[in-house]
């Protein structure tokens, strides 16, 4: 990777950038911490209530252009982000250190996203609905919700903001975002390219603010009128303190938090899909994804063979650089990385350690053989494999973001999908097994939102919804037509033509079982 100089970013409100401010913040590359990505100018709260303001201004002209044409603004986003998208993945890798393949998918998803959404432009159906009186018709329209505040995590940098982005712009509503700050420079990358295609100001507002002050920003912003709905992707313990911020302003916000994702591994498994699955999601992106692997719950028959496999390939699997061909790379910022060593102290004398000869930061003190570059240089751990994992250990029913996977076994496919809730998330799950009765036990019996059968746990496409139950969100769900429900309220309209007052329920044609129809 070249080291280019720092870029000096700070908050656009209807199309102005906000003035430096007290409020700086460096955002490095965690794969070499010595580089300097972006000096961002944090806004204040008072800023952010002024870009709900202005969100607000412009939404009703955004809400005026024809649908179709606010699709074809969302074409353009897709063909610029698509032009660029070699680029914008690289900025995606020096931000957060996620490798560079799973950079360009995290790009191919926006593109997708984009894809599904310029369509919708010409749907946006509602409906028309039979009415129970003569002269008179009844119909359903999607109206946008306003404007929306959305706060996005910074593992999926530019995907997961555009899940949000492109239907509630496509919908009619104004945006506010309020990107992580450590991924900073990437999030203006994709800010410029929704500018470039021709969203106008005011309609996408780009807000760079630490965590407490968002929450203050957002709670003034929801008192004076300025938000009508909130989407966060983040933790469970923020997604909880917003779910009760928006609750006093009567509003549902959109929540995508945490995930303990299990992965059932049956007696009559493909084993070594299984293991290829389980390293992909425990590993990828440094096990930073909300649909990260957190428990394998492996039939007892098959369990040493299981992890022998997986010990195996975690050990060759080849970790460092992220622009190289690697599992993983760095975390994806100082604060997980510090975070992440907190749930490794819950590692517990009955686990087995199995992956690594260490548990910790990758150093010159504790190498990992066949590293991929210099391991001083960033923020990079060593992959973990705790074995005999219990439902009493944290590690079992807490999130770790990180490179840490717990397996434990089972004897019956209840028990299986018994420690498979336990937690109490529900965001994604995986079975793999070649019995389809086991499938349809599982998928009825498991309180995830996204189930994968012989896939892993993360890797949803963009077209599926997306989301979670209990701990990991409110039950909104992003992505496909199933996003539009969080961007869009119905509106239902009675069309009276009889030229008298019919009454609903009074007023109604009844049907008598000799006589056929008489008026009621
Ligand atoms: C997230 O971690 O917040 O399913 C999103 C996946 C990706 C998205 C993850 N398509 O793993």
């Amino acid at each position: 990777m070249t080291a280019t100089a720092p870029l000096d970013l700070s908050s656009v409100i209807a199309g102005k950038p906000l003035p430096a401010a007290e409020r700086p913040y460096s955002s490095t590359n965690p794969a070499r911490t010595a580089d300097v990505v972006a000096r961002v100018s944090l806004a204040e709260p008072a800023d952010l209530v002024a870009a709900c303001r202005a969100a607000r201004a412009a939404q009703t002209g955004w809400a005026r252009v024809p649908a179709p044409i606010r699709g074809q603004v969302v074409a353009n986003i897709g063909e610029l982000v698509a032009a660029n998208k070699e680029a914008l993945a690289r900025s995606v890798t020096r931000d957060i250190g996620k490798p560079l393949a799973e950079a360009r998918g995290e790009v191919q998803e926006i593109i997708d996203t984009c894809e599904f959404f310029r369509g919708e432009g010409r749907r946006l159906y509602g409906q028309t609905v039979p009415s129970e009186m003569p002269d008179k018709q009844l119909y359903t329209f999607r109206n946008p919700v306003g404007v929306a505040a959305v706060i996005t995590a910074g593992n999926f940098p530019v995907a997961v903001p555009a899940w949000y982005i492109v239907p509630a712009l496509l919908a009619g509503n104004a945006v506010v975002w309020k990107p992580a700050e450590y991924a900073a420079a990437c999030a203006w990358d994709l800010y410029q390219l929704f500018v470039r295609a021709g969203i106008p100001h005011g309609v996408l507002n780009l807000v760079y603010a630490g965590g407490e002050d968002t929450f203050t920003g957002l709670e003034g912003a929801l008192t004076e009128g300025l938000v009508d709905k909130v989407g966060f992707t983040g933790s469970s313990a923020v997604g909880a303190r917003i779910g009760e911020l928006c609750g006093r302003h009567l509003q549902t916000p959109c929540l995508e938090l945490g995930g303990k994702n299990p992965m059932v591994v049956t007696e009559d498994a493909d084993l070594d899909l299984a293991v290829e699955g389980a390293l992909f999601s425990g590993f990828g992106t440094a096990g930073q994804r909300c649909t990260s692997l957190g428990t394998a719950i492996v039939h007892e028959s098959v369990h040493d063979r299981f992890v022998d496999r997986l010990a195996e390939a975690t050990a060759a699997a080849p970790i460092g650089d992220p622009t190289a061909d690697v599992l993983y790379g760095p975390m994806i910022s100082e604060r997980f990385a510090e975070r992440y060593e907190g749930y490794l102290g819950w590692i517990r004398d009955h686990h087995r350690v199995l992956g690594s000869t260490a548990t910790g930061r990758v150093s010159a003190a504790a190498p990992r053989g066949g590293f991929v570059g210099d391991p001083d240089a960033g923020l990079f751990y060593h992959p973990v494999i705790l074995d005999n994992v219990r439902p009493t250990d944290r590690v079992f029913t807490e999130e770790t973001f990180g490179p840490v996977v717990g397996v434990t076994s089972y004897r019956t496919l209840d028990e299986a999908v018994e420690l498979a809730n336990l937690p109490g998330y529900g965001l994604s799950s995986a079975i793999y097994t070649r019995d389809p009765a086991k499938v349809y036990a599982f998928r009825a019996g498991i309180g995830a939102g996204m189930v994968s059968v012989n896939n892993s746990t993360s890797g949803a496409e963009a077209h599926l919804p997306f989301g979670g139950n209990g701990r990991s969100g409110n039950g909104g769900r992003l992505s496909g037509i199933w996003v539009l429900d969080q961007f869009t309220r119905w509106q239902s309209v009675n069309w009276d033509y009889s030229g008298r007052l019919q009454k609903a329920q009074m007023d109604v044609l009844a049907v008598d079982a000799d006589l056929g129809f008489r008026l009621g």
